[in-house]
């Protein structure tokens, strides 16, 4: 992934002013009294700048485009996480419209300021938890593998460290490994009580997500260092999903639960072991730049 220059971002503060200065008498942006909101929504084409389109909150966002009158006849356009975070740099450094599939923890809520459209009819869910999930055998087959997954859990800022410092370019084993070394106490609680093995060799699913690099990146990492012979598999969001319920792959830190991928969790729940949350407190949904007036999904406008 690229890096950024973040630098040039620095003026997004000022960017509320701005729009509505530019607002008044234009029909490309914002918010004249009547007509503006309807404005950000043509500015945009009637279009999400989404992600993959196997992964959760892409989904989420289509369905909102059937669910609420509001987003009829929006499209959200399938892409990858790494050009919708492009598109969302380029769109602020322009101080143009922009509404992307987002989700949390991620670094562009650190990077930018942006917020969550309102979803009163709860389309994109609540507040979620990732999981951990196993192949079923783990237990029995590689008992010290399974307690650091068992043990595994984080938080938001933890996580956010980590990310942010592959974004800002690090190497993902790099960052992981400057994680592991920063957060020993953390570490021992997950590696208390396990043995060394020797060389044995472990197989972790993941999806190309900032979020997903940043936590299998970790785990493999702490696997690792216990004498484990580590592989990271980078998969699409279904296909992660099956290779642990088929066992080809021993296990994954991304399930987004209960909603991003409870379609998922559903059709597999019986044919892997879910080890339970290992962060609380994330969320998907539509995101857009703070300087955007507009606070809820139901204030777009259907394309005429
Ligand atoms: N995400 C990041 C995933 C889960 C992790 C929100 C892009 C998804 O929507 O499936």
């Amino acid at each position: 992934m690229s890096k950024w220059n973040w630098k040039k971002l620095g003026m997004a503060a000022g960017l509320t002013l701005t729009l509505v200065a530019a607002g008044c008498g234009s029909d490309e942006s914002s918010s004249s009294s009547d007509g503006g909101l309807d404005d950000y929504s043509k500015a945009v084409d009637y279009k999400v700048t989404g992600i993959e389109a196997g992964a959760g909150v892409f989904k989420a966002a289509e369905k909102a485009t059937e669910e609420y009158d509001s987003m009829k006849g929006w499209e959200v356009q399938a892409s990858s996480s790494g050009a919708m975070a492009t598109a969302l740099g380029e769109a602020i450094d322009k101080k143009e419209p922009i509404i992307v599939t987002g989700w949390s923890p991620h670094w562009k809520f650190a990077k930018y300021d942006l917020k969550y459209l309102d979803d009163p009819k709860g389309v994109f869910g609540d507040a979620e938890t990732i999981n951990t999930m196993v192949r079923k055998g783990l237990k029995d087959d590689m008992p010290n593998a399974y307690k650091v997954l068992d043990n595994f859990h984080w938080d938001t800022d933890d996580m956010e460290d980590t990310m942010l410092a592959i974004q800002d370019g690090e190497d993902p084993a790099k960052a992981a490994a400057d994680w592991v070394k920063k957060n020993e106490d953390k570490v021992k609680e997950w590696t208390d009580g396990v043995d060394k093995v020797d060389g044995k060799k472990i197989e972790l699913a993941y999806v190309e997500w900032d979020t997903e690099v940043a936590s299998t990146n970790v785990v493999g990492k702490v696997l690792e260092d216990l004498g484990f012979d580590v592989t990271l598999t980078p998969l699409d969001n279904a296909v992660m999903w099956k290779a642990v319920a088929d066992g080809e792959a021993d296990g994954m830190v991304a399930a987004w639960l209960p909603a991003t991928h409870g379609d998922l969790y559903d059709q597999y729940k019986d044919q892997l072991e879910d080890l339970g949350e290992n962060l609380e407190g994330a969320k998907i949904g539509l995101v857009v730049p703070e300087y955007m007036d507009i606070d809820s999904i139901e204030d777009l406008k259907p394309k005429k």
